[in-house]
């Protein structure tokens, strides 16, 4: 991944959002705040936005030439890490329609291993070993769309277990162990489409896996009530992290997009854009407020060991009743569509940011409390700002030191604003709490902050997740790669330090000192490993020692081959079959020197799995194609690899 030098057209913007005279008193909440012209957009100017193909977003940009001077000055850019040098942060990178995760180091950017989730890879052979389809499911889904990727808390730390991530194409929630960096689990979440947001409990540890489920559709979706929109609900689930087994779920009213958890273990939350139930566009889009919910995990435990719940269709989990007027849950009014919901990292307020509205809604959890005591009157008497930041706030992150960033869509700019000081100014007190505007290059979708969704948020580092790349990089066709900017928030203002094209779309990221990961991360397999322990089994079934033993089992039409690699040989130099045979070959690399890893790719059978030091892959094909087949070695493992290659006999 390439990065370039310093961007010279890194504009502060002096604060604050210019107000230009207009002054509507917000129609919003009860404190009066001046909404400068651009504030409230009406549905119509909304709908032109929508409308993707009016190439709207042609028209917001202004195009800048690419700055590919070099740092002259022999200053080294503040992201530079010399060759040799580890990184001080893992990013973990969502993968987006490729459904895979990826794992970069910052501040260099450099991408140093991809995890395949939900898509096959050829590489290591995921959805191609027997290993893989135990985690993928047998009739797997040739790929997902993964938004949201987030790893376990204890006690709001990471505590570098599990890295979660949602595939929103296919309605699932896969789980990443982080000693291996592969995927370990994968679960279809019923009565649901389309996973969205997800967040794991931060307290007292995960725990939970919160999870949205974005479409609303009938209960069951069986084909009944195909066009009765006011029969469509959908869900918001509770998994258990431990076994990925579903715990609850709470039916919403609306629908659901991004959620969040507190520091507490109390609550969740989620924001909703459609509060209409529409299923047009300008639907979705005529409140002025749509909600957030918020869930009282304590309650909704409560109801479910009561046996408050039901069930739907062939689905056991149980689905408590979390609409309008339910104790289990808090509807507050937000405006308009919110998107991106964000916990601050003291724990005291969740941002939900308007994207229809250029303004960002802070709500305080202890206010949440009050509210479920029924101290308070009004759900929007928990909130406690509603700051102006600009256009198409979508989500917003943290630095530790009490200052917020959210992304701007439409502006293409990062705003850096205070939380206090907003808070002051919906109190009424004049005070300006916007910090700095940064462009970015082009129109951000989520940032991240370093540490910044744990309690131990450091302010170092910024990235903007840039959904449009434009002329920042050497033309590659028609499809452009997203831009993902890193951004030095350590001072007082932000300073754009780099530019990492990524291939689309990462909708999301965590950024993660290495002191939390980088002792759990294992370097070579453990033998007794649960990720192949179910080949370890068969193999004693066999009576084979996977170790040492190089040995054909037949088992009618069945064969089962077992072998050792180590560099530069296979444990057999050749295994013959009849064809029609359902073959099965288990792999195991002897080797001990960390990064030897061996690979096995049968020749036109489409079949490559990898094979690293210690561990054990098998695969599972039917020998279709008599004669004689070589399987040879794709990772290049020792001065003879190109010579470490056995044959395959097929018998006609
Ligand atoms: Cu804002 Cu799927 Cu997190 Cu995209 S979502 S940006
Ligand atoms: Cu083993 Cu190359």
């Amino acid at each position: 991944m390439t990065k370039t030098v310093k961007d010279p057209t890194a504009q502060i913007e002096a604060a604050p959002t210019k107000h230009d005279g207009e002054s509507d008193t917000s129609p919003l909440h009860g404190a009066p705040i001046k909404l400068s012209r651009r504030s409230m957009l009406g549905t119509t100017a909304l709908a032109g936005i929508a409308g993707a193909s009016s190439g709207f977003v042609g028209g917001l940009i202004t195009s800048r030439p690419a700055h590919a001077q070099s740092a002259s000055s022999g200053n080294k850019p503040e992201d530079y890490v010399a060759p040799g040098q580890l990184d001080e942060y893992y990013g973990i990178w969502s993968g987006g329609q490729s459904g895979e995760v990826r794992i970069l180091g910052l501040p260099s950017m450099r991408e140093l291993i991809r995890i395949p989730v939900f898509n096959p890879d050829f590489t290591i052979g995921w959805g191609i070993t027997n290993e893989s389809k135990r985690v993928l499911g047998k009739n797997f889904p040739p790929g997902g769309d993964g938004h949201h990727p987030h790893l376990s808390f204890t006690d709001g730390h990471y505590d570098g277990r599990y890295i979660f991530i949602n595939d929103k194409a296919n309605t699932r929630v896969a789980r990443i162990r982080c000693d291996i960096m592969r995927t370990d689990k994968i679960i279809p979440i019923p009565n649901a489409q389309s996973i969205h947001g997800l967040r794991p409990q931060r307290v007292p540890r995960t725990g939970y896996v919160f999870c949205n489920a974005e479409f609303r559709v009938p209960h069951p979706n069986d084909g009944r009530d195909l066009n009765d929109p006011k029969k469509y609900f959908t869900v918001y689930t509770a998994i258990n992290g431990d076994t990925m087994e579903i715990a609850w779920q709470v039916l919403v009213d609306g629908n659901l997009d991004n959620t969040e958890t507190d520091y507490e273990g109390k609550y969740s939350a989620a924001t909703c854009y459609n509060s209409e139930d529409a299923v047009d566009l300008a639907g979705m889009m005529r409140n002025e407020r749509d909600w957030v919910v918020v869930f009282n995990i304590k309650r909704i435990e409560a109801a479910v060991k009561a046996g408050h719940y039901k069930t739907i269709g062939h689905s056991k989990v149980p689905v408590v009743d979390g609409r309008h007027g339910s104790k289990l849950t808090l509807y507050v009014p937000v405006p308009k569509s919110p998107h991106g919901i964000n916990a601050t990292p003291d724990g005291k307020y969740v941002t939900a940011n308007g994207k229809l509205s250029p303004t960002t809604t802070v709500m305080s959890w202890s206010k949440i409390d009050d509210w479920f005591a029924g101290k308070l009157k009004e759900p929007r008497d928990v909130v406690v700002a509603e700051p102006q930041l600009g256009l198409g706030p979508l989500h917003t992150a943290y630095d530790g030191r009490g200052n917020a960033y959210t992304t701007l869509f439409i502006d293409s700019q990062i705003v850096k604003w205070n939380i206090d000081d907003a808070i002051k100014a919906y109190q009424g007190q004049k005070v300006n709490y916007i910090r700095q505007k940064l462009d970015v290059a082009y129109q951000p979708g989520h940032n991240h902050t370093s540490m910044g969704e744990t309690r131990d948020a450091d302010g170092k580092w910024l990235i903007s997740l840039n959904k449009f790349s434009k002329d920042r990089f050497l033309p590659v066709g028609p499809l452009h790669p997203d831009n993902d900017q890193l951004i030095d928030i350590s001072g007082d203002t932000m300073k754009l330090v780099a530019d990492a094209p990524v291939y689309c779309e990462p909708h999301d990221c965590t950024i993660v000192h290495r002191r939390f990961l980088i002792d759990k991360v294992k370097r070579k397999w453990d033998r007794g490993d649960p990720f192949f322990a179910e080949t370890v089994g068969m193999a004693k079934r066999d009576g084979i020692t996977l170790e040492k033993d190089n040995k054909v089992i037949r088992d009618g039409n069945k064969v089962r081959v077992y072998m050792t690699s180590s560099a530069p040989t296979y444990g057999l130099e050749e295994f013959t079959v009849k064809k029609g045979n359902e073959v099965t070959v288990v792999i195991t690399n002897v080797d001990q020197i960390e990064d030897l890893t061996h690979g096995f790719c049968m020749a036109n059978y489409g079949i490559n799995m990898e094979i690293s030091p210690q561990e054990t892959s098998s695969v599972t094909f039917v020998a279709d194609k008599p004669g004689v087949h070589w399987f040879y070695c794709t990772f290049f493992c020792h001065a003879l690899h190109l010579e470490m290659r056995s044959r395959m006999l097929v018998e006609a």
